[in-house]
């Protein structure tokens, strides 16, 4: 290998997946970073998204799997206050999308929103990857971000006090 930047972009190019990062910042402002092997061992779930007509199979963790990583309320926790937290992912494109830390919560409702790394049973493409959300039984695929690079939790500021009940 004689020519170094040639030698650089043929490393680039055989880099591992887990070389791949996703940057999470909790509600209270943790910052943490989750490697795709950190992704890759946490349990798995999947399922069929048909995107206009499209069939893919997806597979990754329960997205609210990861964001326990910096600190969301989860299970029990994941009331009150903790309510008005929303999640904003955001890609290396300039989308962004915003979820309701609830409704990623598999106790509070049954379509599963998860952080996918792989598709049809192969790691996501350029084109998606490396991590993409998608929420089971959306209709339309809008809220599927690909090529997420950050997730924020954000506290809106709910003051209500849980019931014992909820
Ligand atoms: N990062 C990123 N994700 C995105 C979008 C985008 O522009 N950027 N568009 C969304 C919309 S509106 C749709 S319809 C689908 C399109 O996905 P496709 O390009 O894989 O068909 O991706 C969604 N996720
Ligand atoms: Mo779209």
């Amino acid at each position: 290998m004689k020519h170094p930047i040639f030698a650089m972009v043929l490393a680039a190019l055989a880099a591992p997946a887990s070389a791949q990062s996703l940057a999470l910042k909790g509600p209270s402002g943790q910052a943490v970073t989750v490697t795709a092997a950190e992704v890759a061992k946490l349990p798995r779930v999947s399922f069929v998204f048909d995107a206009h007509g499209q069939k893919h199979t997806y597979e990754g963790p329960l997205l609210i799997e990861v964001l326990a990583k910096a600190g969301v309320p989860t299970g029990k926790a994941l009331r009150g206050p903790a309510l008005a937290h929303a999640v904003v992912v955001r890609a290396s494109d300039g989308y962004a999308v915003v979820y309701g830390l609830a409704e990623l919560d598999p106790g509070t409702r049954p379509n599963r929103i998860i952080l996918a790394d792989k598709a049809d049973g192969a790691a996501l493409d350029a084109k998606d990857g490396p991590f993409k959300v998608v929420a089971e039984g959306d209709l339309r695929p809008a809220r599927g971000a690909r090529l997420i690079t950050s997730i924020e939790v954000v506290n809106l500021g709910g003051g209500g006090a849980p019931l014992s009940h909820d």
